[in-house]
């Protein structure tokens, strides 16, 4: 039988994944899954997390601890997130395991056997006193154009111009601030020139089944002409060039990081991973459209020129992005929805996530997600109508029947009925259509709920109780009709239905039938007579206003914990989530609401407080002070010390890199034997949460504020 290799683009493990992910990879991507497994395909659906790269390097230094230590954390977080959400993967891998290095190192000696590569001498940054080449964001410097600041190797985010660190003015060492010195360096070049003649552009343009964005944007590339790409790096934290005397040399990023989905295939299938990578294979690649080049032309040439019957991409359904209230989601500035704190706000109401993400899929362009619109979306079409429907056969049944079936036979026409409710489904999962698949499915719920409606059994049963065993036997099939089709977008409700409607005593063979016929075949499902019902379970419950706001005013105090200047080195903390209490040197009881405005001051009067900002540079607990962060903060040349009382709503790594407002000559004070100058100001709202006045990263630290 032929087979279907599943991936789903591994997540930088440089912090937890959020909304805008789950919407465009994962969930797709576990429908799919879902819905070949259960035709009876042989499916292998691989993920992991990607464990190399700059932006984990970068979060590392910022907090002080080393690579390995972020990746761990966010690893063991992104991997439960998915896990909570019910994503299927056969195997949640990651790129710091040995089969990765193992399988990489050789993918990468094959090619250079096969004379694959370029060797090209070019001229790099290098910092002397760190003894290491300087990647694109490593370097800073004033931007060409504009001539900010800080400007990255590879943009000015100023300006918004992408740069070359050789154009850059005044370049520094981002890691020792050392002025990079040109070096010679020799690296490993992808000829993707010669690739784009001898294969690519008949690849791509062989491809019309692809979504027109995804086309679009390859033969967008391939009309400007590929160019040679490095497929090695000077750095030290990846997987190294297994290049004899090639020291302080790794693989690029995105040259390991496609070859981790053959990596997991390893560990998921041992004995005969090398069967789900060649042959008759489909090979699919669910991801953000950010990393189309990645897997519609890089790796499908290295897939290419790696030969021995190895398969390229068959499909490469990329989505657009989502936004959030009406920005981009960032990372760096915490705007976002993340997975872990959702299940924790939100507890059971994975399938509620699911069903809105689904309904909003930015599969033709970038789309939208708003809380209210989850709150309307899940109360009037979760609740209102497919919970709705449930609850009243089900209650029904329960009543009238004591749970047993009537099986009153029915006037429906069973293949006209899988020709309109089931035919649509599966044709549009076939086509990568989750989001109207979806609504498909709901069509399904929309009949039941209209059919109950237009028959009113509630009434009918005191004229005519014969008519009404039978309105209520079919209503009971549609809903076991549900709930099969529910598995694929709904995997939470679909368990709970199945106990429900008794259907989860059906012995495994009676069970897989039915779900083979349903999903190949689209069959319409009739339950056996003498079916009886089970435990009658809530599928859906209203989300309340106060849920909304909750999540309303958390956005809204977000503020980045760290000031990263990169969209890839996400975050954890919504580091106002929980009910904080006010800083040592804030009023205690403090509230804008309640206070009144304070007496006017002269001019004068203002001038004489120095406000600053400042960047904090270390922060760490003070010993048997559960409520003392030590602070230790950067104000233009000068270092300070200071004790602020935020340590119960902020980790010291939370704290550090970010810029402050800070009053510069509050007279010191000592506390617990240490000196505290100044005081580092927080803005506390009406519910007494803090955060912390944040200057934006441009703003040099010493800046006067007035
Ligand atoms: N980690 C980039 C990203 O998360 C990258 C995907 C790798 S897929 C092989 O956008
Ligand atoms: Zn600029």
């Amino acid at each position: 039988m032929s087979k279907t290799t599943i991936t789903a683009a591994l997540p930088y493990a440089n912090g937890p994944v959020h909304i805008g992910h789950l919407a465009g990879v994962y969930i797709p991507a576990d429908i799919y899954a879902r819905f070949l497994r259960l035709q009876g395909k042989d499916v292998l659906f691989v993920c992991g997390s990607d464990e190399h790269g700059v932006p984990i390097t970068l979060r590392a230094k910022k907090e002080g601890i080393t690579p390995q230590d972020v990746v761990d954390r966010y690893h063991a977080i992104i991997r439960d997130s998915f896990a909570n959400l019910g994503i299927n993967f056969d195997i949640y891998s990651r790129t710091s395991n040995p089969t990765h290095k193992e399988i990489s190192q050789e993918f990468f000696l094959d090619l250079l056997n096969k004379n694959a590569f370029r060797e090209i001498v070019s001229e790099q940054f290098y910092d002397e006193q760190a003894n290491q080449f300087l990647a694109d964001r490593y370097i800073t410097g004033d931007c060409p154009r504009c001539h900010q600041p800080g400007a990255y190797g590879d943009q000015c985010e100023k300006c918004g111009s992408t740069l070359s660190p050789s154009e850059l003015l005044n370049p520094k060492s981002a890691l020792s601030g050392a002025t990079p010195v040109l070096r010679q360096t020799k690296n490993w070049y992808l000829p993707l020139d010669e690739l784009q003649k001898s294969f690519l552009d008949e690849y791509i343009n062989s491809q019309t089944h692809w979504r027109p964005t995804v086309l679009g944007q390859c033969k967008s590339w391939l009309n400007d002409g590929l160019k040679e790409r490095a497929m090695t790096r000077d750095l030290d934290w990846g997987i190294p060039v297994p290049i004899e005397g090639e020291n302080g040399k790794v693989l690029y990023v995105w040259f390991e990081a496609p070859i981790g989905y053959i990596s997991a295939t390893k560990e998921a299938r041992p004995s005969d991973w090398e069967s789900w990578w060649t042959g008759d294979t489909e090979l699919i690649h669910f991801i953000g459209k950010d990393n189309i080049v990645f897997h519609c032309i890089i790796f499908p040439a290295m897939l290419h020129l790696r030969g021995n019957g190895y398969v390229v991409p068959k499909n490469v359904p990329a989505n657009e992005f989502l936004n959030l209230e009406g920005q981009k989601i960032s990372t760096s500035r915490n705007w976002a929805v993340w997975l872990n704190e959702y299940v924790e706000d939100l507890p059971n109401k994975q399938d509620e996530l699911r069903y809105v993400l689904t309904s909003i899929a930015p599969e033709t362009k970038d789309s939208e997600f708003t809380w209210k619109d989850y709150q309307t979306r899940v109360n009037s079409e979760l609740v209102g109508i497919l919970g709705n429907f449930a609850n009243r056969v089900l209650v029904l049944m329960d009543k009238y029947y004591g749970g047993n079936i009537p099986n009153k036979p029915h006037t429906f026409d069973s293949q006209e009925l899988a020709k309109q409710y089931i035919a649509p489904i599966l044709e549009r999962l076939n086509q990568y259509k989750f989001r109207d698949a979806q609504t498909a499915f709901m069509e399904l719920a929309r009949f039941g709920n209209k059919y109950l409606a237009d028959n009113e059994p509630w009434k009918l049963i005191k004229t005519d109780p014969e008519k009404t065993e039978e309105i209520l036997s079919f209503a009971y099939e549609i809903l076991c009709n549900i709930a099969w089709a529910s598995e694929v977008f709904l995997p939470f409700t679909h368990a709970k239905l199945l106990s429900s409607l008794g259907m989860d005593v059906l012995s495994e063979e009676a069970t897989s039938a039915a779900k083979t016929a349903f999903w190949k075949d689209g069959s319409w499902f009739v339950p056996a007579a003498g079916s009886k019902i089970g435990k009658i379970e809530l599928l859906f419950a209203k989300i309340e206003d106060d849920a909304i706001e909750f999540q309303m005013n958390k956005l809204k105090s977000a503020v980045p914990p760290l000031a990263i200047s990169t969209e890839n080195s996400q975050n954890t903390a919504a580091a106002n989530a929980s009910a904080p209490t006010p800083s040592v040197d804030a009023d205690k009881n403090a509230s804008p609401e309640e206070k009144p405005a304070k007496e006017l001051i002269s001019y004068d009067d203002f001038s004489k407080l120095d406000l600053r900002v400042a960047e904090v540079i270390a922060c760490e607990k003070v010993e048997k002070a559960d409520k003392l962060l030590k602070l230790q903060l950067r104000v233009g040349a000068e270092e300070r010390t200071v004790l602020s009382g935020i340590a119960e709503h902020f980790k010291p790594e939370e704290v550090i890199g970010r810029k402050v407002l800070y009053l510069m000559n509050l007279a010191p004070r000592k506390i617990r034997g240490i000196e505290s100058h100044g005081m580092i100001l927080m803005a506390e709202n009406s519910e007494g949460k803090l955060s912390f006045m944040s200057p934006n990263a441009q703003t040099e630290s010493g800046s006067e504020v007035r």
